[in-house]
C-alpha cells in the first residue's frame, strides 16, 4: 500500500471541496466508549504521533502484512509538520484495514487543545478558510466516535488500552462502556482522567498532577485495584514522552510507549503477545 500517495490525493480531495471519504470515515468508528476485542494473534500498541507522519508510514511498513492488531492510542494531531495528514493516514488504515486497526481517543482529539497546540493552524495553513468548517463539520464528529478505551484479549492475556490512564474512583469496565461521548471532556471527570492521568510509582494511592485541576497521578494501589475490579492483566497507554520509545512500571503491569520522534526520542511501537512484551524501535527515516 503506498499510504503517503493516498493521504496526498486525500488531502487534494479535502482542498478542492471533496469531503465523502470524511463522511465514510464517521461511519467506519465504532462509536462507543469500550471497545472489547478478543483476538490470537500479536498486539502492536502505537504511542502519540503528534503529526509525525515518518513513524506512522515505518510502521505501516513494518506490520501491513501479516495478521497483527494495530492499536493506535491517540493524539494524532498538535505539535508535529504533519498533523492533518497524520490524522488523515490513520483513518485511511482504518478504512484498508479494518478490523486490524483501533483507534482510540488521546487528550489532542479535542478543540480546546487543537487551537492551542496547532492542529487549527494546520488546518487553515493547508485547507484555508474551508478547512475550519471541515474541522467542526467533520473532524469533532470523528472525535467522538473514537473509543476512549479498550479491553483485548490475546491468547489469554488482558489488556486495558487507554491513551492516559486509570481514573482515582477506579471504575469498572461497565461504567467506562457506558461514558456518554462528548466533544468537551471537561464536562465528565471519568473521561478527563482516562485521556489525561499520569501513572507515578511514588505514590501509593494518587497525588495531583501538574498537567491541571482534576487530573492526577495514580499510584501502586489504584493500578491493583482496578486490575483486580476488572480482571485485567496489563496496562498500555501512551502521553508521556519516553526518550527510550517505551518503559514499564509497577513490576510490568503497565506500559507507556511513545511514537514521535519529535521530542528526541526513539520513536517506539510496543508488540505484545500472549507470553512476550517487546519493544520495537522505528529507527530514523531518511
Ligand atoms: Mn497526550
Amino acid at each position: 500500500m503506498d499510504l503517503q500517495e493516498e493521504i496526498s490525493i486525500l488531502v487534494n480531495d479535502l482542498k478542492e471541496g471533496r469531503y465523502s471519504l470524511l463522511k465514510e470515515f464517521t461511519e467506519l468508528l465504532e462509536n462507543t466508549p469500550l471497545i472489547r476485542k478478543q483476538v490470537d494473534c500479536k498486539v502492536v500498541f502505537v504511542g502519540d504521533l503528534h503529526g509525525d507522519l515518518y513513524s506512522l508510514l515505518r510502521l505501516i511498513d513494518l506490520y501491513e502484512k501479516g495478521d497483527s492488531l494495530i492499536v493506535f492510542l491517540g493524539d494524532y494531531v498538535d505539535r508535529g509538520y504533519y498533523q492533518l495528514e497524520t490524522l488523515m493516514g490513520v483513518l485511511l488504515l482504518k478504512k484498508l484495514l479494518g478490523d486490524r486497526i483501533l483507534l482510540l481517543r488521546g487528550n489532542h482529539e479535542d478543540p480546546m487543545m487543537n487551537y492551542n497546540y496547532g492542529f487549527l493552524m494546520d488546518i487553515r495553513h493547508k485547507l484555508g478558510l474551508k478547512g475550519l468548517r471541515i474541522y467542526q463539520t467533520y473532524i469533532l464528529d470523528i472525535y467522538i466516535r473514537l473509543p476512549v478505551a479498550a479491553l483485548i484479549n490475546t491468547g489469554g492475556r488482558k489488556i486495558f488500552a487507554v491513551h492516559g490512564g486509570i481514573p482515582i474512583e477506579v471504575p469498572s469496565l461497565n461504567e467506562i462502556s457506558q461514558i456518554r461521548q462528548r466533544v468537551d471532556v471537561l464536562e465528565d471527570p471519568t473521561l478527563l482522567q482516562l485521556l489525561w492521568n499520569d501513572p507515578l510509582e511514588d505514590v501509593e494511592d494518587y497525588a495531583p498532577n501538574i498537567r491541571g485541576e482534576g487530573i492526577f497521578y495514580y499510584g501502586r494501589k489504584i493500578v491493583e485495584k482496578f486490575m483486580v475490579k476488572n480482571d485485567v492483566d496489563l496496562i498500555v497507554r501512551a502521553h508521556e514522552p519516553v526518550s527510550s520509545g517505551a518503559r514499564s512500571m509497577f513490576n510490568g503491569r503497565l506500559y507507556t510507549v511513545f511514537t514521535c520522534r519529535y521530542y528526541g526520542i526513539s520513536p517506539s511501537v510496543l508488540e505484545v503477545e500472549p507470553h512476550r512484551i517487546h519493544v520495537k524501535k522505528l529507527g530514523s527515516v531518511v
